[in-house]
């Protein structure tokens, strides 16, 4: 979309859709609507000149697409920055039909069902188109972080013939009478990849997990944002580059969406401070309890549930006043197979933002004896054979993290659930449309 200001007295065409049309006694009104910026279209009904442009907009509908050509005016009288359009054509593109089947000024007029049903309208509105605008910038500046420090970007297959991780909660699927799966994580193709000799890798992409979870937080696909990288000395270096990566992500959020979000979502962007404050889970059950009186239910001793996480964020904010903290410490039990372990203690963490975990990540266990071990532990075998090889013919010390950032731009934004927050939301009821 042109720069309106920097057009003005310029002939320029522009294509959108009609937002809305009024048709006065002496004048018609056109809001053109397009990349959510809008701009209004004047036509006076009494200049001859105007008379078959008059013609089109007496029949034309809102949401109808139009391309006009016309010159930039500054009238101050004009609600919409004190800027419209003198068209001289007005072409219809497409013409809507005259009813819609959801409002796009008020989202909260649907359900949030009927609005999922029709999601194309829905993003027409300005809080849910503007939910990819920053998005994209989000993981844009992420990506930018990888390159500008040479990491490779590799694609990894989501057809697996062997259940990755743990072989629960995948979903399986026909593939030519042989049973596949959909890959829940890119786990053990980004560590292949430290095994081929890339010492820095990522990739951005779908993820499948079969849990048939009806929270605010679970999707059954969601994009998750991997990296791995060699030759580090502990987890702590895998944290540093998660809050380097953090950092770049929301400086450039906040440059270039920090007055929209506020205006839009009522949030302010804070840019965090590095080092993220960091706490052990044994530290942590002890600080929730004596703070808020919680106690760690016996079947999630070792982990966290979600309402550890809020409490968490409530402390990490009362302490440090910071929106994230890492914790570590987590029981063997509840963490998989493939973290390395120092005196039986898994090293790795998940990143707690605003309340929710955004991110699992971990020094991996490279030597292959030790791996075969903790593999058997967890009662693996056959199926994982083709990574435990990875490790036979020399793999340097490695680590990496998975980021959702689904969930990611859902506690960005302030929005409650991800069905609000993904461009397509899939969840255990819902694979349409
Ligand atoms: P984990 O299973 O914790 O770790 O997933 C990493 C991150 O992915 C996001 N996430 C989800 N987002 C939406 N819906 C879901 N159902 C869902 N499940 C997970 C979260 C989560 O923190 N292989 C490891 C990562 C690693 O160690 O590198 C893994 O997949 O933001």
């Amino acid at each position: 979309m042109i720069n309106f200001k920097e057009n003005i007295g310029k002939k320029v065409t522009i294509s959108g859709f009609a937002e809305k049309v009024r048709n006065l006694q002496w004048v018609q009104f056109i809001v053109l609507r397009c990349e959510g910026k809008r701009i209004q279209i004047t036509i006076e009904k009494s200049e001859e000149k105007n008379k078959d442009m008059v013609e089109i907009v007496n029949n034309l509908t809102n949401e109808s697409t139009i391309c006009v050509t016309g010159v930039i005016n500054e009238n101050e009288k004009v609600k919409m920055g004190g800027m419209e359009l003198i068209p001289e054509e007005i072409k219809v593109t497409s013409t809507s039909y005259p009813e819609l089947p959801i409002s796009i000024t008020d989202k909260n007029a649907a359900n949030i069902d009927t609005r999922m049903d029709n999601r194309f309208i829905d993003l027409r509105n300005d809080v849910n188109f503007n939910i990819f605008k920053v998005q994209t910038e989000f993981v844009r500046a992420m990506r930018q972080y990888l390159y500008d420090n040479d990491f490779t970007e590799i694609h990894t297959p989501k057809l697996i013939g062997a259940a990755s991780e743990s072989g629960s909660e995948v979903f399986e699927v026909n593939y030519f009478g042989n049973k596949a799966y959909l890959a829940q994580s890119p786990q053990f193709y980004k560590q292949m990849a430290i095994a081929a000799g890339y010492e820095k890798v990522f990739e951005v992409a779908p993820a499948f997990r079969a849990e048939n979870s009806n929270t605010n937080r679970h999707a059954t696909e969601f994009t998750s944002f991997d990296l791995e990288f060699a030759n580090i000395n502990s987890y702590e270096d895998v944290m540093e580059v998660e809050e380097d990566l953090l950092v770049a992500g929301l400086t450039a959020v906040k440059e270039k969406y920090g007055d929209l979000i506020k205006e839009l979502y009522g949030v302010d962007v804070v840019v965090p401070t590095k080092p993220f404050p960091r706490i052990k889970l044994q530290d942590l059950y002890k600080e929730l309890n004596e703070r808020y009186g919680y106690e760690i239910p016996d079947h999630d001793i070792g982990d966290m549930n979600a309402e550890t996480e809020k409490l968490t964020s409530k402390y990490a904010m009362e302490v440090y006043g910071h929106e994230f903290i890492f914790v570590t410490g987590f029981s063997k039990a509840k963490r998989p197979f493939y973290h390395m372990r120092k005196d039986d203690v898994p090293q790795g963490y998940d990143l707690i933002w605003k309340g929710t975990e955004i991110t699992t990540g971990a020094q991996r266990e490279h030597r292959y004896d030790v791996l075969e071990a903790q593999a058997k532990e967890k009662g693996l075998g056959e199926d994982i054979k083709f990574y435990k090889d990875f490790f036979k013919y020399g793999c340097p010390p490695h680590g990496g993290f998975g980021l959702g950032i689904d969930r990611l731009t859902m506690l960005l934004l302030g929005l409650p659930s991800l069905k609000e927050t993904m461009f397509i939301f899939r969840g255990p009821n819902r694979i349409n449309p």
